[in-house]
């Protein structure tokens, strides 16, 4: 059975928050949660580089040990180590693991001193003021514990989409090579670009007799099959990704797609518009009476409510269908259409990788300029730079730039907005660089007044070109800080300065709400790749794809212009 890095991720995670509650050596547990990440952002399936006898630990923070388990892991499909530490540490700890704010040390205090071990005793407990006794337990945490109790109930596990991609690729080639297999699609919140899906929705239209229903059963990452039928069945991935597969005939394709690509609030609009026409619209076609007018095509479907057809990511019943009807629908970016990146990390900080190598991973992704943008001081985990260490970059980066052919590096820095909106170096250092790429790293909880006028101020200084990732949030594991969003824009739109969409699968901010909304405001969006390793310039895709569903343009984003445009748009920004 093929093994992805992000199996291998989370038996490292899992390995992490058990040794913790364990109580285990602290670094130990820190090699863990480190390798699990380099796993999870690795460009390539680690279970080639074991196939084809590559040495594990050049990785960054893998060590004999962990390599050894990756291995194991690759060859066997689970580690000894975790199915022990699995007998030793209870089940129902792992369910308290995922209340946000409960992470494993705190875990650790409920169960040890507590007793605690289900979230039906943790509720209880709370109920009763138990909570109170243990250090690092307030009126407050209790309240968040509370309120995520109940929510977690009803939560649905959702799947990044870079992660949902990991699987729904291999399926679908899988799928396309069964016999009689002609089209297959990736439907539902998949197709429209969503940053998570619930589930996938696929299609495949067959000619003839076609075991393609045996064949998705059968395959080899199938859990659990929920059911099975001639043209729908549904399964259970190892990962817990449920899958559904529709067979559908050809001169249906069309409005099946449309139909299943959602989402529903769009369709539901589209299915109104047809009744006006006395048409009816569903998966099977468009008819009228009994007539199927349409539906071997999306475009068919969308023509006979004499709309143009409507790219995927704005089918959110957001404005897109009086767009099409009134022919403004937008020319959506696209991934060629970015000419550099203006975000990304070296081993200088929490890179892994060298100047020239980022700058010629950045030109193979086809990009003319590169800004190096690596940590400042106050991000000690990242071990950041201070003005001496800037200063000693810069001078690399015009050496680089003197040697380079192809593609040219600009001199920036990720700097940290402190507490009080101040930089985090002073105002002559950074106004010798190119661009100056302000980011919050701590305090997230701040008020929402506090947060906001944080970064104001921030934005005020002499030379702040860029807020990176302005929320915060981390996709399933961090909430976005509260922050007045619409006047940082606007506040952005003032100045004129840039808001970033970073392309990290987990972080994805601006949102595709906010990109409309810096759109409307005509704020520029820098789509960066924030890369910590030479493939993160793949990342850009995901950042494109939040984009489109943000409705914008080339002309709306930043790090499309070529590079003497960029650089006059740049020192405007550095006073
Ligand atoms: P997800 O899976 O939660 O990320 O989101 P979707 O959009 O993929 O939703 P899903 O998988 O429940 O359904 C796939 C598509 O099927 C959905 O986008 C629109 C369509 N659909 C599902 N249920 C209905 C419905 O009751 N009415 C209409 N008009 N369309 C529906
Ligand atoms: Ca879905
Ligand atoms: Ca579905």
């Amino acid at each position: 059975m093929p093994v992805h890095n992000e199996d291998i991720a989370a038996i490292f995670d899992e390995m992490a928050d058990l040794l913790e509650i364990e109580g285990d050596n602290p670094y130990r547990v820190r090699a863990y949660r480190n390798a699990a990440r380099t796993v999870r952002h690795l460009g390539r399936e680690l279970s080639d580089m074991v196939a084809r006898g590559e040495d594990l630990t050049r990785l960054p923070g893998i060590g004999k040990e962990l390599a050894a388990k990756i291995v194991e892991i690759v060859n066997t499909g689970h580690a000894r180590a975790l199915d022990k530490l699995h007998q030793r540490v209870p089940a129902s700890l792992e369910a308290l693991l995922k209340i946000p704010g409960l992470g494993p040390k705190r875990v650790r205090a409920l169960y040890h001193d507590l007793h605690i071990k289900t979230l039906r005793q943790l509720e209880d407990a709370v109920r009763r003021g138990r909570l109170r006794q243990l250090p690092g337990f307030g009126p407050r945490t209790e309240q968040r514990i509370l309120e995520n109790i109940s929510a977690h109930r009803t939560e649905e596990k959702r799947f990044l989409h870079s992660v949902a991609r990991r699987y729904a690729e291999p399926l679908v080639a899988w799928l396309r090579q069964t016999r009689g297999v002609d089209q297959v699609v990736v439907a539902g919140s998949y197709r429209r670009g969503r940053e998570t899906v619930g589930d996938l929705d696929i299609l495949v239209t067959v000619r003839g007799e076609s075991p393609v229903m045996q064949r998705f059963t059968e395959y080899d990452e199938v859990a659990d099959v929920v059911s099975r039928g001639t043209t729908r069945s549904t399964v259970y991935l190892r990962c817990g990704l449920q899958v559904d597969l529709r067979v559908v005939e050809k001169a249906s394709f069309g409005a099946a797609l449309h139909y299943f690509t959602g989402s529903k609030a769009h369709n539901i609009r589209i299915r109104h518009l047809g009744q006006q026409k006395g048409l009816k619209i569903n998966e099977y076609g468009v008819f009228r009476g009994e007539k199927r007018i349409a539906g071997e095509t999306e475009e068919s479907v969308y023509a006979s409510v004499d709309l143009p057809w409507i790219p995927p990511e704005l089918r959110e019943a957001r404005g897109e269908i009086e767009a099409a009807r009134e022919g403004r629908l937008p020319v959506l970016i696209e991934r060629e259409d970015l000419r550099g990146d203006l975000h990304c990390h070296t081993r200088a900080t929490d890179g892994t990788a060298s100047i020239e190598d980022m700058a010629r991973a950045a030109q193979r992704a086809g990009l003319e300029y590169l800004a190096i943008t690596d940590h400042s001081r106050h991000l000690t985990v990242a071990h950041g730079l201070d003005a001496d260490a800037l200063r000693r970059q810069m001078d690399d980066i015009d050496r680089l730039n003197d040697r380079l052919d192809g593609i040219t590096l600009l001199k920036g820095i990720e700097v940290d907005i402190l507490e009080d909106g101040s930089l985090d170096l002073p105002a002559d250092v950074l106004c010798r660089l190119d661009l100056v790429v302000g980011a919050v790293h701590g305090a997230f909880r701040l008020s929402r007044r506090k947060q906001t006028e944080r970064i104001l101020r921030a934005m005020d200084s002499p030379c702040f070109s860029i807020l990176a990732h302005p929320t915060g949030r981390l996709l399933g594991e961090r909430e976005a800080y509260a922050v007045d969003i619409e006047r940082i824009i606007e506040a952005a739109a003032e100045r004129g300065c840039f808001l970033e969409l970073n392309s990290q699968p987990q972080r994805l901010d601006l949102t595709d709400d906010h990109c409309l909304l810096a759109r409307e405001r005509g704020v520029l969006v820098s789509i960066n790749s924030d890369g910590h390793q030479v493939s993160d310039f793949d990342l850009l895709d995901g950042g494109i794809r939040q984009a489109r569903r943000g409705w914008l343009e080339k002309q709306h984003v930043l790090n499309t212009l070529p590079l003497s445009q960029l650089r006059r748009k740049l020192k405007a920004t550095m006073q």
